[in-house]
């Protein structure tokens, strides 16, 4: 917890460079102060309200006009009394501002320390501040959607729903076992039936957390295949510009290129790999360790096949190596030809030519299913977003899992109550704040200086 003797702090707010102004701001004990000394207005600075203001640094020479604006404590977004300056945006005048502040005992902030402050000032919780993280890091509109739905408690409450149902159970269930002869064992069915929608609510809440990123970061899409079969013209046709060199050559493509685009409403990472083959010199060798690396890190593979010919082992071996993850098998070149065998094979693969539109079409209905399952995904509702949310969500859902199978298996009934006891503590690393230290550090090791 931060105490009146932690220090006074103060950064440039608005990004490097020039602009029309820059902030500079500070938080702390000794806000007034600074201000007493660097700020200088024709009347005094009321509370919230824009003054205009000469600044001058620690000997009182004038470093520009601005307007100053007073928070007190606890009304400002840390908690603690703040100072905000509008001064002109010159990357020399906040600089000279910042350092008279520190000439008069203030100290530079570190990424992320008012949001840090606001945190452990009870101003906002976890959730919320990496939220702030995620809305500054929004590329798109959605992305800034889906982390303003973040902003308020939303998913604590339904946490804490959640949460409260389990404890129903669980102390029902220690009545029986520290009293077994005054509290009957409750029904094991209809235990279980009392489990089902708890579950089925955090299922939903996990899956909505997967929606969410996917909004936030695009759906990983490797486009793989052997070289020549046409990969980098799909990520051109699918782009709709020249992006990636294509040639009859087979080992064109040496590198992984990366691109961003909206595909039926899903934003999508497309990313075009080199040819996988086996007989590869040392350079193509390199390219292909890359294609391994993105298959890996992708959501779906885009398996891509030249379908005018039968497969060759290569094929043969990527199809079964993507087998049982989630993956849409192209066989291109269609206007050479099919190979009846190979889509016979295959039937649940899309034949037809990245030259065709309607085969493009297919495609790009295949990927958006792929990524949203039909599902649309609501960015005005809170969701799980942080890792350590996942995991808590995940070890919730595990115990309850157990506490399924050990209900099913006949055993004494106090082995469901452990799992439901430790999915009620999991849970409170979302709703309560329960937090560890290293949770916190990561998530404001996120943040620019200045926020
Ligand atoms: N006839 C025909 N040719 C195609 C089609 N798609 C791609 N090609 C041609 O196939 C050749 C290889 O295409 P690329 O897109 O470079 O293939 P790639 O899979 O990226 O190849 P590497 O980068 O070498 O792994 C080029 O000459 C393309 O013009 C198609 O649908 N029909
Ligand atoms: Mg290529």
């Amino acid at each position: 917890m931060l105490d009146g003797s932690s220090p006074t702090i103060v950064a440039v707010a608005t990004p490097p460079g020039k602009g029309a102004i820059a902030i500079v701001r500070a938080s702390g004990p000794s806000v007034l102060e600074l201000a007493r000394r660097l700020v200088q207005t024709k009347s005094p600075l009321r509370r919230r309200v824009a003054t205009y203001a000469r600044i001058v640094d620690e000997s009182g020479d004038l470093l520009d006009h601005g307007l100053a604006i007073f928070f007190e404590a606890p009304h400002s977004y840390t908690g603690e009394d703040m100072l905000e300056l509008q001064i002109h945006g010159s990357p020399v005048v906040a600089r000279e501002v910042v350092r008279a502040m520190l000439a008069c005992g203030a100290a530079l902030a570190e990424p992320g320390e008012f949001t840090r402050r606001a945190f452990f000032n009870g101003k906002m919780g976890l959730h919320a501040a990496a939220a702030v993280a995620d809305l500054i890091d929004a590329q798109t509109r959605s992305a800034a959607r889906a982390a303003l739905a973040n902003f308020d408690s939303g998913l604590a409450h339904e946490v804490r729903a959640v949460r409260s149902a389990l404890a129903t159970i669980v102390q029902e269930l220690e009545g029986t076992i520290d009293f077994p002869d005054e509290v009957p064992e409750p029904d094991r069915g209809g235990l279980k039936e009392r489990l089902a929608p708890i579950r089925g609510r955090l299922e939903r809440l996990r899956r909505d957390g997967e929606l969410g990123k996917i909004v936030r970061e695009g759906l990983g899409v490797a486009i793989i295949g052997p070289p020549n079969a046409g990969k980098s013209s799909l990520l051109n046709a699918l782009l709709g510009m020249q992006r990636a060199i294509v040639s009859e050559i087979p080992g064109t493509t040496r590198d992984t290129i990366e691109e961003s685009v909206v595909v039926d409403g899903v934003p999508v990472r497309l990313i075009d790999t080199a040819g996988i083959r086996a007989h590869a010199d040392r350079l193509e060798a390199q390219g292909i360790a890359r294609t391994e690396r993105a298959l890996e890190g992708a959501a779906i593979a885009l398996v891509v096949l030249d379908g005018s010919e039968p497969p060759g082992p290569g094929a043969r071996q990527l199809l079964e190596r993507t087998q049982g993850r989630p993956r849409i098998v192209f066989l291109n070149k269609a206007d050479l030809g099919t190979d009846q065998a190979f889509a016979e094979e295959w039937p649940d693969a899309i034949a037809g030519s990245v030259r065709d539109a309607a085969t493009l079409e297919k495609l790009r209905h295949a990927i958006a299913s792929a990524g949203w399952n039909d599902e649309r995904f609501d960015a005005t509702r809170p969701h799980l977003a942080s890792l350590y949310e996942f995991e808590a969500a995940d070890a919730a859902l595990a115990a309850l899992a157990r506490a399924g199978e050990a209900l099913d298996a006949g055993e004494a009934i106090d082995f469901a109550a452990t799992e439901l006891a430790h999915a009620f503590s999991q849970l409170g690393h979302v709703s309560e704040q329960v937090a560890a230290e290293e949770i916190v550090t990561g998530i404001f090791s996120r943040f620019c200086i200045g926020k």
